[in-house]
């Protein structure tokens, strides 16, 4: 495996000197974070970005995410300009060397917590989901988390209109279309896409979600047989999908040689509903087995990029949440030693 972190670009508050003092890890995932969905990426804005990464001995083989601009995911007379700017996006991505572009199909909101501040017992601040809150949200005045800032309630709204009319099996059709559309592309210049699951795994205010269960990504990989065709083993995302059988998906998956990149990270079901909390990455921290994801991630022959995910804010650090660097360096150390010690004496 190789291991990266999530780097949001030159305005990211962590140097990448510190990102280069964690063991083991050997680049980033980054994006060109101020272009909007449908805007063809400059050439030289990745190349200066991977100049910076390459001199603090850091590869920039992942990008995550190029982002699908919802006229893709609706299909609409905007779509096919979308998907062309789309494969000029990945076209320019391999020309810097990029090797594995992460991206997602969820409408409208491609992550969604409740509490970006959930208090642990500890002091440490997690990312949160609680159904008991959930409910009691308005979906006809959205206020959510994290998202204020990315619409105004208009444009929301109307998006979420757009979306009512939308069955899970047009939304399915209409990722068919741009897989069959990209694919071609990606096996020319050398991408393998890798589709991050729904978060959480399962519809939220009536938008239709296909990527969610092993059903869904069989159904995909199905009807799209090329290995550019793969998936981000997000394992917080479908973990918090209390059907989804994560050593049985990390070791199926792997096996098929869909798993391009995972993201392993630890939930918390705090309830006997849907609730749960972003816990810290050790397995007695959380209700995931990571020891048995990653021993079947190894075992099935898994050679891709793995990255810790969301942090615990945790000894003051402030910051992003999610995003810091304590918690997640402790993550990379976890996974460090998690795959040495399967991949030396634990196969068996
Ligand atoms: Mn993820």
């Amino acid at each position: 495996m190789k291991l990266i972190f999530r780097w949001y670009g030159p305005t990211d508050s962590i140097p990448l000197q510190f990102i280069d003092q964690i063991p083991n890890c050997s680049g980033v995932c980054t994006a060109c974070y101020d272009a909007k969905p449908g805007e063809v990426w400059k050439l030289s804005t990745l190349l200066e970005m991977k100049k910076m990464l390459n001199d603090n001995h850091l590869d920039m083989d992942v990008i995550e995410s190029i982002p699908v601009s919802e006229n893709i995911k609706l299909g609409n007379e905007l779509a096919q300009h979308d998907i062309e700017v789309f494969k000029k996006n990945l076209e320019v991505c391999a020309q810097a060397g990029v090797k594995v572009v992460c991206y997602n199909f969820m409408p409208v909101f491609d992550w969604l917590r409740t509490d970006m501040h959930h208090k642990n017992e500890d002091g440490s601040e997690s990312l949160s989901y609680s159904y008991d809150d959930f409910v009691k949200v308005d979906p006809h005045n959205l206020h959510l988390p994290g998202w204020d800032e990315s619409y105004s309630q208009d444009e929301l709204q109307n998006l979420l209109d757009i979306y009512q009319k939308m069955s899970h099996e047009q939304l399915f059709q209409n990722l068919l279309h741009f897989l069959q559309e990209i694919i071609p592309v990606c096996e020319r210049v050398g991408i393998n896409m890798a589709i991050h699951p729904d978060d959480p795994p399962w519809d939220v205010f009536h938008l239709p979600r296909i990527v969610s269960n092993e059903e869904d990504l069989d159904r995909m990989f199905a009807a799209v047989p090329s290995k550019a065709n793969g998936l981000t083993l997000c394992t917080g995302s479908f973990g918090a999908g209390r059907c989804n059988n994560l050593p049985h998906m990390a070791g199926k998956y792997a096996k098929q040689g869909r798993i391009h990149f995972a993201h392993l990270r630890n939930v918390l079901y705090t309830d006997d509903k849907d609730s749960f909390v972003e816990a810290g990455h050790a397995s007695c921290m959380g209700s995931l087995d990571m020891a048995k994801i990653v021993k079947e991630l190894v075992v099935n022959g898994f050679d891709g990029y793995v990255r810790p995910d969301h942090g615990r804010n945790i000894f003051d650090e402030g910051g992003k949440p999610g995003y810091g660097l304590y918690d997640r360096a402790l993550g990379c150390a976890y996974i460090n030693g998690l795959f040495e010690a399967i991949e030396k004496y634990g196969r068996n």
